[in-house]
Parts: structure tokens; C-alpha cells; sequence
């Protein structure tokens, strides 16, 4: 019988990255959906057809005790969050319910419907997956930063996450669950949301390019990040629930651009001189920035035998590549986005 997998956050970029590949490993996907009348589940639908939808919401405890009840997954990848770190200062409370407290939910389902207590040692027992963020680390206190890094977030989503991480490394040591946290760095592809930078500077450039704008405004261009590709990223979660015992493990490429070194890449890529195009507006600065992450991923190299295959410029011009063909068959990024 086909293995089972339950992934929240099914409508975003991970979530569709991730359905694709266990779909191509055999799965039986069921992706968690919430919302009346959500757009972006009918999108997914369109695109990945054999991904089968559960309604439920990290805010709602008996719906997602309903979703493993009907599901019986094998494996849990909680994907569902407020992922955008500025919303997070603007709705603090709804981060921390969604992105903090919706691991709580997910995970006292699993222990339910596993019929999981305290001193029991569960049999057969349902894996599961906390999507942890480099965000965590924060205000750096080593680079590159690895397993052991301690972490000083930075804003009300980095809390919100190192809760959930926190949590889940609780119930594996309190209930001897299968629970592991992939901290990851950012991860990027065509398919990201137009409000995180790389995507906003290859839509940015793509409109440029085709004439349909002639500025840029962004943030802080001082800030470094450690930037990789989406479908690279989703193979680690995967395997780190294949592996024989349950560890959590940092994910990222190893090498640091600046914001400045993204927007250089990605209009030579087009062939244009960013400094003609490019303004900065200290309004889109955040009240507190993570200067700098870099991930140490030698853990998972040598323990899971993983590595990332699309370099950073590789990266930059598929993305760049994609919104100007997207542009030029007059898709609409908010409507359809890159897909597939
Ligand atoms: P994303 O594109 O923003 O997707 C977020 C997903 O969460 C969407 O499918 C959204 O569904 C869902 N969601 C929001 N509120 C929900 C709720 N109340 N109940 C259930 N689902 C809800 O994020 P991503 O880039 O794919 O990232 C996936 C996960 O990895 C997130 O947890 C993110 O924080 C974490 N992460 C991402 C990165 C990165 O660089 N991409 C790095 C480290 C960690 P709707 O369609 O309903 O809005
Ligand atoms: O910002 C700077 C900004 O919003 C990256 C999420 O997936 O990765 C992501 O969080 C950097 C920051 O991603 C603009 O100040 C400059 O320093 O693309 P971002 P993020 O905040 O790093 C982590 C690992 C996650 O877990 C999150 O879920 O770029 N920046 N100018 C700008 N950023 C944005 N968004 N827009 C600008 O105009």
C-alpha cells in the first residue's frame, strides 16, 4: 500500500514542491487546506491534480484532530504558517497563534489520534516534520550557524518559530515521538510569494525589462542571507523523516549574498545596470534586521547524504527568466504567480 502524507501549507511554495516530489515517490498526498472559497487551493488543484484536499486550519484543534483521523498519514509535514516577517510586527498575535501555537494543534492531534500518553511507547507510530526557520538564529551569535547555534530572534515570526521548534523537540523527548525540525535557510523559485525579495526583484526586473515599470524600491540592501532553491530544500524534509532515528538538522547552501549582490545578479541576468533602476525606501527597513545568516549544513550532508544542486546565480536567472516569460503572456503574478 502507497505510504500517506498529510503537508499543511499545501497552497504555498514548499507545500507544492514537496506534493510533487513525494507524489513522484509513490505517496498518497493529502494536503491541508483552510478557507470558504481559497483561491490558491483551486490554483494547486489545477496544477497538481492528484494531491487530495482536507479542509482544516492551524487555528482550529478538532479540525486538525478530524484531518488525522480521516487521513491516517504515515508522515505530517506542518508547512502552515505566517511566513512574511514583516506581517509578522503588524499581526503578532495571529503569528503567534498560526505560526507558534498551530504546531501545538498539529502535534496534539497526532498524540491523540495515536492514542499517545505519557510513559506509553508508541508502535507504528505517524512521523512528523516542523518547518524551523534560520529566522530563529536571529542576532547571530557564531557564523555559519549549525544544530547547536543558539538563537535570538529577531521578530515576532522568529519567536513564533522557535516555539514550534522548541515544542517538537519536546514531544519526541516526552512522548518518544518521531518529531524533527528542519531549520532552513531561505529558500527560494519561481514559485515564491511577490512579497519576499527575490521574487520582488525578479518580478521587479521582468517589468522593467518589459517596460511595464522603470523603479525598484526596496529595503535594506545591506542584509546577507544564505539563498537556495525550493525543490532542493523540500528532498531534506523527506529524508529526514526516512531517517533511523529522529534529529533536526540545518539546511542551506553554505555561501552568503547581500540583498545589493541579488539585484545585481538579477538585472545582469536581464541584461540591464541596476543603479539606473534601483531606489531604497527607508520605510521598507524593519524595526529590528537580521543581519546576516549562513548555514552550516555538514550535518546533513554527511548524515542524510544531501546537497543542494542549483547555485545562487543558477537561481537568480531562473527566476528572472520565468517573470519576464510570465509577463510576456500576460500572467498575473497575485492570480497565478509562476506556476508550475
Ligand atoms: P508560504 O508560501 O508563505 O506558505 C504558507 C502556507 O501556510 C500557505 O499554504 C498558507 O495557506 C498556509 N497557512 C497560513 N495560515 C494558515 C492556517 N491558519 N492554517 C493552515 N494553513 C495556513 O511559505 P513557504 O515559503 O512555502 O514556507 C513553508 C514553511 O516553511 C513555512 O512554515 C515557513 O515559515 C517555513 N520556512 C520557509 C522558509 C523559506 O525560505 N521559504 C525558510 C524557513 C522556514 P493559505 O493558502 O490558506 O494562505
Ligand atoms: O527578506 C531585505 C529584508 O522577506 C530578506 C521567509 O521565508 O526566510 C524568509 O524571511 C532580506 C531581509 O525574507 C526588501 O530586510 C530589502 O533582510 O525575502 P525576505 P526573510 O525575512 O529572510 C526565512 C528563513 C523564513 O523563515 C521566512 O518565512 O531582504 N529586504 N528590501 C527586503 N525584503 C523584502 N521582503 N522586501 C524588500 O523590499
Amino acid at each position: 500500500m502507497a505510504r500517506r502524507a498529510l503537508i499543511t501549507g499545501i497552497t504555498g511554495q514548499d507545500g507544492s514542491y514537496l506534493a510533487e516530489h513525494l507524489l513522484s515517490q509513490g505517496y498518497e498526498v493529502w494536503g491541508l487546506a483552510r478557507g470558504q472559497a481559497n483561491p490558491r487551493v483551486s490554483r494547486m488543484r489545477k496544477l497538481l491534480a492528484d494531491v487530495r484536499i482536507v479542509r482544516g486550519d492551524l487555528l482550529d484543534q478538532g479540525s486538525l484532530i478530524s484531518a488525522v483521523e480521516r487521513v491516517q498519514p504515515d508522515e505530517v509535514y506542518n508547512l502552515g504558517a505566517i511566513s512574511f516577517v514583516p506581517m509578522s510586527w503588524e499581526q503578532a498575535e495571529l503569528t503567534a497563534e498560526v505560526t507558534g501555537m498551530g504546531v501545538l494543534r498539529m502535534l496534539e492531534a497526532i498524540r491523540v489520534c495515536s492514542g499517545i500518553s505519557r510513559g506509553s511507547s508508541p508502535t507504528g507510530q505517524i512521523r512528523f516534520y516542523q518547518a524551523s526557520s534560520s529566522e530563529m538564529f536571529g542576532q547571530v551569535s557564531e557564523t555559519p550557524q549549525n544544530e547547536r547555534t543558539s538563537f535570538h530572534p529577531r521578530s515576532p515570526y522568529g519567536v513564533a518559530k522557535a516555539y514550534g521548534h522548541f515544542l517538537t523537540q519536546n514531544y519526541r523527548e516526552s512522548y518518544g515521538m518521531f518529531a524533527v525540525s528542519g531549520i532552513l535557510f531561505n529558500h527560494e523559485s519561481p514559485r515564491r510569494g511577490a512579497e519576499f525579495v527575490t521574487r520582488k526583484v525578479s518580478l521587479g526586473v521582468a517589468r522593467i525589462k518589459l517596460g511595464l515599470a522603470s523603479e525598484l524600491r526596496l529595503g535594506n540592501l545591506e542584509a546577507r542571507r544564505d539563498w537556495g532553491f525550493a525543490g532542493d530544500y523540500v528532498r531534506a524534509m523527506h529524508l529526514m523523516l526516512q531517517a533511523p532515528t529522529p534529529e533536526d538538522y540545518v539546511i542551506g547552501t553554505g555561501h552568503m549574498k547581500s540583498v545589493r549582490e541579488l539585484v545585481e545578479a538579477a538585472f545582469s541576468a536581464a541584461g540591464l545596470d541596476w543603479e539606473r533602476y534601483v531606489v531604497t525606501d527607508p520605510a521598507l527597513h524593519r524595526p529590528a534586521e537580521v543581519d546576516l545568516l549562513c548555514a552550516d549544513p555538514k550535518k546533513a550532508r554527511t548524515q542524510l547524504g544531501w546537497e543542494p544542486t542549483v547555485s545562487f546565480d543558477e537561481l537568480v536567472a531562473m527566476m528572472v527568466e520565468s517573470d519576464i516569460r510570465l509577463l510576456s503572456d500576460g500572467g498575473d503574478p497575485d492570480q497565478d504567480s509562476s506556476w508550475p
